[in-house]
């Protein structure tokens, strides 16, 4: 995939580019609260899904936000409303509404150099040198824009079938299969060194950076240390680990890994092609393209230290598959709470859904994300994935893709009310069709992002349909090419 131009792009294809990293709390290293393993009611609740929405886009070049010394004003609970919303920081964590500490304000009232200053001893103990600490912590300004880039995450309604066609996209299906064969010796001395299949790794790579887009594209990238600063500084209710991840920042800095402003990601800190935290670079990467230095900016150190990942946090297992699509006989619960060997399922008359029968598995649970839609048998390696990112829909995507990229069908068994997703050249048709209505979808490449939605949305409420939730799919599709 060539470079996108950004000023050619604008932002059409932020969602499909960004939608991991705007997730940055479920990105490596999360912390641990958010790995809990409990059901969810429904996906949509409140959850981590919710925040694949992409966040407005801030251009990583402009300046950061200054920093002001008017009081902050603070929403009902006393949470700053100008920093991360309750909203964000509770469905992040996966917590219950009325279950959130009240945030400790005391950082509101000091100011940014002071506070560097009185953080200095930690990152001495660290080990970090001053000469670091003061050539990185006393150039930067805290960028303080990223208190606000949750706002527009609950901008748009998706039920699980729209979460998955728009992630697993004909774009991202068809980019894959190129970056499959473009790499296909990297994948091969990492399936042979590390056991873990390519079509996991690549699923993974593609939700994660789209590819490599997010980390080619200067609009979704912006200098980690600013941010991470302003949350250490600012975010009260996880000081605690943007402290640590500033820390191991400078760490990375301090042994001369990358200089600061090499270090771009995601406005929480997450780099690379596969998103990784700050501690994952530095206790989990992989040199593996030989230059002597660990980077997620490197194809192959980013895909093997994953693999590394996978393994060693994910305990991943050689050898075995994910899980497979299922068909589930009636009286059998599907709650995935209930962990059981293969056999034991198929003798309960668990049969595969697809003609690929039944994959290598040890153990595993039983699934199914709505009721009356597909179900999925899925075992450890699926659990590895997820230990990626603790949403069971967003590693359901991943390997969906993966599987889709390998060149399997789509589910067997429809989500109800659900639908396939739209081809490539269909999801462009709808952003010809849009923007000749005079809808301004920000270009028509065919992935679909937070101009082509709004668009959309826009557009069917002009025509009357309902709901009007900025999907790009055949129903929208129908009645543009009926005329509005
Ligand atoms: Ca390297």
């Amino acid at each position: 995939m060539p470079r996108l131009d950004p000023e050619r792009t604008g932002h059409r294809e932020l969602s499909e580019a960004v939608d991991a990293a705007a997730q940055p709390w479920l990105s490596l290293g999360v912390p641990v609260e958010a790995e809990q393993d409990s059901p969810r009611k429904a996906p949509r609740q409140p959850g981590y899904d919710q925040l694949d929405q992409p966040p407005v886009a801030h251009a990583f070049n402009s300046a950061p936000a200054s920093f002001s010394l008017k009081p902050m004003r603070y929403d009902s609970a006393g949470f700053p409303l100008s920093a991360l919303s309750r909203r964000a920081l509770l469905t992040a964590a996966g917590a219950a509404a009325g279950s959130v500490l009240l945030p400790d304000l005391a950082f509101a009232k000091q100011p940014f150099d002071q506070w560097v200053e009185s953080f200095r001893p930690r990152a001495q103990k660290r080990g970090i040198s001053d000469a670091t600490y003061s050539r990185v912590m006393k150039s930067i300004q805290p960028d303080t824009s990223v208190y606000a880039l949750d706002q527009k995450q609950d901008e748009f309604h998706e039920d699980t079938w729209q979460y998955l066609n728009r992630r697993v996209s004909d774009w991202r299906v068809r980019t894959g299969k190129e970056k499959l064969r473009e790499h296909s010796a990297l994948l091969s001395r990492i399936e042979r060194e590390f056991g873990v299949d390519r079509y996991t790794i690549v699923g993974l790579w593609g939700m994660e950076s789209a590819f490599g887009d997010v980390v080619l594209n200067p609009k979704h990238q912006r200098p980690i240390i600013p941010a991470l600063a302003a949350l250490a500084w600012g975010d009260a209710r996880r000081r605690t680990y943007w402290e640590q991840e500033l820390l191991n920042a400078l760490v990375i800095v301090d042994r001369g890994w990358a200089q600061p402003q090499e270090m771009q990601g995601s406005w929480a800190g997450a780099m690379g092609h596969t998103a990784w935290m700050p501690e994952v670079w530095l206790n989990i990467g992989k040199d593996y393209d030989g230059d002597g230095r660990i980077s997620p900016y490197s194809i192959p150190d980013a895909l093997a230290g994953t693999a590394r990942y996978l393994i060693s946090r994910g305990k991943y297992v050689k050898g075995q598959d994910w899980g497979c699509e299922v068909r589930v006989p009636p009286g059998i619960k599907a709650d995935r709470s209930t962990t059981r060997s293969l056999d034991a399922w198929k003798s309960a008359g668990v049969q595969p859904a697809g003609p690929r029968g039944f994959p290598r598995l040890g153990n595993a649970r039983l699934w199914q994300p709505v009721d009356g839609g597909p179900a999925f048998l899925i075992g450890q390696n699926f659990l590895a994935v997820r230990s990626y990112n603790p949403s069971f829909n967003y590693a359901l995507a991943i390997v969906h893709l993966g599987d889709r990229i390998r060149g399997d069908a789509p589910f067997a068994q429809q989500f109800p009310g659900g639908e396939r997703a739209l081809t490539l050249p269909e999801i462009q048709e709808v952003q010809q069709r849009l923007t000749r209505l005079g809808f301004d979808t920000g270009g028509t490449d065919g992935r679909v992002g937070r101009d082509t939605m709004v668009a959309i949305r826009n557009f069917q409420k002009r025509a009357g349909l309902a709901p009007a939730d900025g999907y790009a799919g055949l129903k929208v599709l129908t009645r543009l090419r009926q005329g509005l």
